[in-house]
Order: structure tokens, then C-alpha cells, then sequence
């Protein structure tokens, strides 16, 4: 069976996926999510604006992420529910734009794909009951212009639009978590397991680690969390809870290796889920949109009873185990979000002003599993003393257990959070600008990012949006931008691929 899908970093022969995908995926699931995706577009063609509609959008644009679900039959139903309430005649194929010229194709991609990220990053705030009517009224028009016959400067406006609206939907979830948990602070966490039973949860949505924690309270079970949940330490209403006890392993690729085995259960609440081992599927759980076929789905009720009874069953390590980082340290430091740095503003412009601090980078982004993506452990390692560093997303468990002092008492790595608290990044660089009476792209600041799957395009269109200049991308560039798309983006905003940490940091340091 032929499939073809070009969506993430890891895409066959950086060109498409065309028989199996390298995620995992097979040509069938591919195919369905096709179908689904094309339903989508039909629904948001066809019907009025409400929230019904709204739900089903933005869980079917979630649902064809990278590594959230291979699970056919869940795909095929809730492509089912979806076409069932289409109220036009609207046929709609996406295939049609993977066989489009390849500028359409490419701006029509970066307007696809960013709206999946927008839809995943929409998805967490809904579950904390917020919403924004623009983010919301957005999917109808971006869908609508994927099926139109638009010309190159329409659909690039969308583009940039999509980037625009990304950036209220991270601030919407921004307050979303902040408001339900309070401003995070920062947090040590230990990389090791206590004896006993535990749960390891990881993804990205936070209610669902609240629910799971009130749960096991008083239970002797410990939870830890797992690639993107790490910044939840962070949290106070979420801190708070005794049992939250440490953060087990790295990031997503390296799931199928930690996972081996492991006497305690693992809850996915969003992506990155890999293909699941036999070694582990009886303890695999997931919720929300990921699904995985033979893993039992914990539904709408968010009762995590069989999460629980599994922990209980395993039993846990008979002795607290010592695991590290990546490079050997065992303690994670969370919490450097737009509050916490902003409330030392103050010291960083002091230490700009004095000379002590001549440099900020953001090095953040997604992980993966190309051998190039050490570019981002070198880079960090790399940084001259009198630099920050500034981390979000999972791609930080290269460096993240690496300890690089302080200036003026400021710790050199700072951890934003997760990949939305890109809006964290976005807030600090506003604020330093306007104390410095400069621009973004006058700071003393170079990003420095990793991509792998879709909410890494929304962010990126987001700072495109901002205007932001010379940002360096990789390990590689996504196969869907043509040629004349990236000359655009160069031409416009200097975007770079990697090189290597060498030759980028005196590039950079350079131009000081
Ligand atoms: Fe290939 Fe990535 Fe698509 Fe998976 S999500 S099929 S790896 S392009
Ligand atoms: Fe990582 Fe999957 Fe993108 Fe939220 S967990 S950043 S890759």
C-alpha cells in the first residue's frame, strides 16, 4: 500500500514517507489519517462556527500529529462522527495538495502543519476550560484556504497569520496554566526512583498530571514525570503534591530503551509515543488523543484506576535506583519562566550593562533521534561563561543535566518549560528590547532551535511572524519548504541551517 506524508524531521530520505513511516506509522494508519485531515477541512468548509464543530477540528488536527496515534480503529471513528455532521456536499481530498505545485504545497504544508500545532496547544487550554474565540474562529479560515485555489502571496499572508494566532493560542494556554497553577518556580528535580510503586507520566498536558496526582494521593504510589510533563515541577498546585517525586528518563527517542521492562506504569497523555515494545504494552496507558492499538485508553472520565492497579501490581524497584542525565548529572533545575526571569530583569540588564553577561541564547526545541542532533549538546557545552542559555522542550535533555554556574547569581541554564512556553521566551525578549530601547533582533540574543514534529512549525512561524532574524535551524530543514519558499525565508528573515557549534558560536559572537 502506497501512503505518502512528509510532516516531521524524521521523514524518509528527507524527501516522504511513501510505504511505512520511519515514526512507526504504518501506510494504512497514514491513509486514514489522510481521510481524517480531509473530513476536517469538509467540516470546516461546510458548517457555522460553534463549539461542537470547534471540538471536532481541533481534535482531529491533534489526533494526525506526529506520534500521538496509530490506532486505526480510533481514527476511523472519529472520522466517522466527523462526517457525519458535515452539512454540505464538500469533497475534499488532502491528497490534492501533496500532488499541488511545490510552492502550494509547501505554503499550504507550513499552514497545515502549524495549525496542528495550534490545535494541540488549544486542546491543553480547553481541557482548563479556556478558550478564545479568535484561535477558535482561525481553524475555519486556515482549513478553508487549504482547499481554495489561492494564489502564492494569499496563502503566504495565511502562513503568517497562522504564526500570529499561534502566538494567542500559547499566550491563551499561558494563562491557562498559570491561572489553574500557579506562576512556576524554580524547582530542583531528582533523575532518581525511590523504591516502590510509581507512575511515570509523560506528554504535555497538565490537567491530566493534576487529575492522575490527586488520584494516587495517599495510594504509596510515586509519580514521576517523563520528557515534556518535566517543567510541571515547577508549579505550585502541582509541586504540592508529596508523591511527585522526581523525573524518570530522557526524551521521546529514547523511550523504547527506558521504557524496557520497567517495574512501574506509564501514562501518555500526548505525543511522543513510539512504536510500544512488547517488553512494556501491558503497562502502557494512554488517554486524550493518543491511542496505541493493545494499549488500554483511559476515556473522558479520566478514571486512572487500571493505571493505579498496574503501579500497585508491578511493585516498583526493591531499592531506590540511581539514574542520571544524558552527561552524568542527576538533579534538573525547572522554573525560569517569563515570571521568575523577569523578576530578576533588573540583574540581567545590570550584568548586559557591565560587561558580565555579554550574550543570550535560546536553545531549544524538539529531540529525535539523528546522531547530528549532539550539534545542540556541543553548542551548549560550547557556551563562552559570560553567556545564558535559555532552554525549552524536550531537546533540552541533551544539556539539561549539565551544571554551567551562574552570573550575578542567575543560573547560566535557565529551563523555560515546555515547547509553548516558547511564549515565555517571546514575553523576556519584549521586555529586554524595550529596557534596552532596541528591537528583538537587536539584543544580544541568537536562537538556536531544534524542530522533529508540528508544534516546532507553529513556533517557528510565530517568531517569523515577530520578525525575528537570523534564526539557526536543524539538524535538518523541513522537507516540505521548496526551494523558493526557503530563498523567501532567507531572503526575509536570514533563517540558517546548523552548522557546526564551532563555526555558529563565532559567527555569533562575532556580530556582538
Ligand atoms: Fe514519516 Fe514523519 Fe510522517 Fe511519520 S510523521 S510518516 S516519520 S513524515
Ligand atoms: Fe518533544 Fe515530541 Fe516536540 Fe513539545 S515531546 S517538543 S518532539
Amino acid at each position: 500500500m502506497e501512503m505518502f506524508c512528509f510532516q516531521c524531521e524524521q521523514t524518509a530520505h528527507r524527501k516522504g514517507c511513501t510505504t511505512t513511516g520511519v515514526c512507526g506509522k504504518s501506510a494504512d494508519t497514514a491513509n486514514l489519517q489522510d481521510e481524517l485531515t480531509s473530513a476536517v477541512i469538509e467540516l470546516a468548509n461546510c458548517n457555522k462556527i460553534n463549539d461542537e464543530n470547534t471540538n471536532l477540528i481541533i481534535e482531529g488536527l491533534f489526533t494526525t500529529i506526529t506520534n500521538v496515534n496509530f490506532d486505526n480503529k480510533s481514527v476511523k471513528e472519529l472520522t466517522l462522527t466527523i462526517k457525519s455532521k458535515i452539512s454540505c456536499n464538500s469533497e475534499f481530498d488532502i491528497k490534492s495538495v501533496w500532488n499541488c505545485n511545490e510552492d502550494i504545497r509547501s505554503l499550504k504544508s507550513l499552514i497545515l502543519f502549524g495549525l496542528k500545532g495550534i490545535a494541540a496547544y488549544a486542546h491543553h487550554a480547553a481541557n482548563l476550560n479556556y478558550k478564545d474565540g479568535e484561535v477558535n474562529n482561525y481553524f475555519y479560515e486556515a482549513l478553508q484556504g487549504i482547499s481554495k485555489d489561492l494564489s502564492v502571496d494569499e496563502l503566504t499572508a495565511l502562513v503568517l497569520k497562522t504564526g500570529e494566532i499561534n502566538l494567542k493560542c500559547m499566550e491563551l494556554l499561558d494563562r491557562a496554566n498559570t491561572e489553574t497553577y500557579g506562576n512556576p518556580v524554580p524547582t530542583k528535580v531528582t533523575t532518581n526512583i525511590e523504591k516502590g510503586p510509581f507512575i511515570v507520566v509523560t506528554g504535555h498536558d497538565l490537567h491530566d498530571l493534576g487529575l492522575l496526582l490527586e488520584q494516587t494521593k495517599d495510594k504509596g504510589i510515586n509519580i514521576y514525570t517523563h520528557g515534556e510533563m518535566l517543567p510541571c515541577h515547577a508549579y505550585p498546585e502541582l509541586k504540592k503534591y508529596s508523591h511527585l517525586k522526581g523525573n524518570f528518563g530522557t526524551a521521546w527517542q529514547n523511550q523504547q530503551k527506558e521504557f524496557d521492562n520497567l517495574p512501574g506504569a506509564i501514562l501518555f497523555t500526548t505525543n511522543c509515543i513510539m512504536p510500544v515494545k512488547d517488553s512494556y504494552k501491558d503497562r502502557v496507558f494512554t488517554t486524550s488523543v493518543v491511542q496505541y492499538p493493545e494499549c488500554t485508553h483511559i476515556g473522558e472520565d479520566k478514571d486512572f484506576t487500571t493505571v493505579i492497579n498496574k503501579a500497585l501490581e508491578l511493585g516498583g524497584y526493591n531499592e531506590d535506583k540511581e539514574i542520571t542525565g544524558i552527561n552524568g548529572g542527576e538533579v534538573l533545575t525547572v522554573g525560569f519562566a517569563h515570571n521568575t526571569v523577569l523578576s530578576v530583569a533588573d540583574k540581567v540588564i545590570d550584568a548586559v550593562k557591565t560587561g558580565k553577561l555579554k550574550h543570550i541564547f535560546l536553545v531549544g526545541g524538539c529531540d529525535g533521534a539523528k546522531t547530528g542532533r549532539n550539534y545542540y549538546t556541543e553548542f551548549v557545552k560550547q557556551t563562552p561563561e559570560n553567556t545564558l542559555v535559555l532552554t525549552l522542550a524536550c531537546g533540552k535533555y541533551r544539556f539539561n543535566d549539565l551544571d554551567l554556574g551562574d552570573i550575578n547569581g542567575i543560573p547560566r541554564l535557565l529551563d523555560m518549560g515546555q515547547c509553548n512556553d516558547a511564549y515565555s521566551a517571546i514575553k523576556v525578549a519584549v521586555e529586554l528590547s524595550k529596557a534596552f530601547n532596541c528591537s528583538v533582533n537587536d539584543l544580544p540574543l541568537s536562537l538556536v532551535l531544534s524542530w522533529y514534529e508540528q508544534k516546532a512549525v507553529c513556533i517557528l512561524l510565530t517568531l517569523l511572524y515577530l520578525g525575528i532574524e537570523n534564526i539557526r535551524l536543524g539538524p535538518t530543514l523541513p522537507a516540505f519548504v521548496s526551494p523558493n519558499v526557503l530563498n523567501f525565508l532567507v531572503d526575509k528573515f536570514k533563517i540558517k541551517p546548523i552548522t557546526t557549534p564551532e563555526n555558529d558560536l563565532k559567527e555569533i559572537l562575532e556580530q556582538c
